[in-house]
């Protein structure tokens, strides 16, 4: 059974174009993949840390919840992934978003990722991916944000390819 899934990419440190492709590449080994644009976006959180690199990958895959987050946590790990502060710089965060239409809250996971619709840098890449999309019965394309982006868009949809 397949599951529609989406992934929110965020890099700040390193050559984060460079390691955000490569994590691409390993989502691929997860199922069938394809990607937002890719946006810059100023820091939520501290502000004396770089601008991120975001963009959102949509997963279909069969991998249940947890199976995807380790997964995730594994490419993380592997891309040297270097965290200090909370909501803080890091090399790679891969965060799952949206697992189907599902609701999960457990000591690991909450779906869907906590503070989506306040999220400039996740909603607009979602709206790539799906213009249509909703999130608990909410269309993310009427939220307030879109039409207040704080993004530049870096390259267009073809740049993980
Ligand atoms: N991720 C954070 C903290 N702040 N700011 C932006 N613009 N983009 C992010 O992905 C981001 C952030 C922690 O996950
Ligand atoms: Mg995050
Ligand atoms: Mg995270």
């Amino acid at each position: 059974m397949m599951h529609k899934t989406f992934i929110g990419l965020g890099s700040n440190l390193g050559d984060s174009e460079q390691i955000l492709r490569e994590a691409v590449e390993k989502l691929r080994e997860l199922g069938v993949v394809s990607v937002s644009k890719l946006y810059q976006s100023p820091p939520m959180g501290p502000q004396d840390q770089p601008n991120y690199h975001n963009a959102v990958a949509q997963l279909i895959t069969d991998l249940a919840p947890l199976a995807l987050l380790d997964a995730l946590q594994s490419i993380e790990n592997e891309s040297g992934r270097v965290r200090s502060r909370r909501w803080g710089e890091r090399t790679l965060d891969l965060d799952l978003l949206l697992y189907a239409e599902k609701n999960i809250i457990n000591e690991r996971l909450t779906v869907p990722h906590i503070g989506i619709l306040e999220r400039d840098f996740v909603v607009i890449p979602l709206l790539d991916l799906d213009s249509e999309l909703k999130i608990n019965g909410q269309s993310l394309q009427s939220q307030e944000l879109v039409q207040h982006s704080t993004l530049t868009v870096l390259a267009d949809q073809t740049w993980a390819d």
